[in-house]
């Protein structure tokens, strides 16, 4: 039902080095649409829950102590094999490893800190999406 969405954060670290408005333009000039979209932060309690499902790796509570250090902005996006198009947009988790032109090998320095979330499956997009958005404010 939801195949062609996807979710997608802008981390910490790209907000606070001021790379908002370069990501958000790198993604629609990529054909994504934009149905929800939302600045905030996460508490470490929120940040915890988002990412519970790597609660047994060893960089849990490095993540959710990053995750919640500063503002992020939240977005659901729309695009024909959403989850799959916006991973290779995005790029490999370490940006070292990322191909050239992506967004994580573009914008972040780190492995912890790399930029951007997006969705590894169609479920987890509408339960990562769900996790920020509520009906009134998908477009
Ligand atoms: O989906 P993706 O974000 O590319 O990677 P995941 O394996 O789901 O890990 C989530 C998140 O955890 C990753 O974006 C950074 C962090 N992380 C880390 O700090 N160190 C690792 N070795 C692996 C992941
Ligand atoms: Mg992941």
């Amino acid at each position: 039902m939801s195949t062609n969405r996807t979710f997608t954060m802008i981390k910490p670290d790209a907000v606070a080095n001021g790379h908002i408005g370069s990501i958000v333009n790198d993604i629609t000039k990529a054909g994504f649409k934009i149905i929800a979209l939302k600045y905030t932060k996460l508490s470490a309690e929120k940040a915890g829950e988002f990412y519970a499902v790597h609660k047994e790796r060893p960089f849990y509570n490095d993540l959710v102590s990053f995750m919640s250090s500063g503002p992020i902005v939240a977005a659901i996006l729309e695009k024909d094999n959403a989850i799959e198009e916006f991973r290779n947009l995005i790029g490999a988790t370490n940006p070292a490893e990322a191909a050239e032109g992506t967004i994580r090998q573009k914008y972040a320095k780190s492995i912890d800190a790399n930029a951007v979330h997006g969705s590894d499956s169609d479920e987890n997009a509408q339960i990562e999406g769900d996790f920020f958005f509520s009906a009134d404010e998908r477009f």
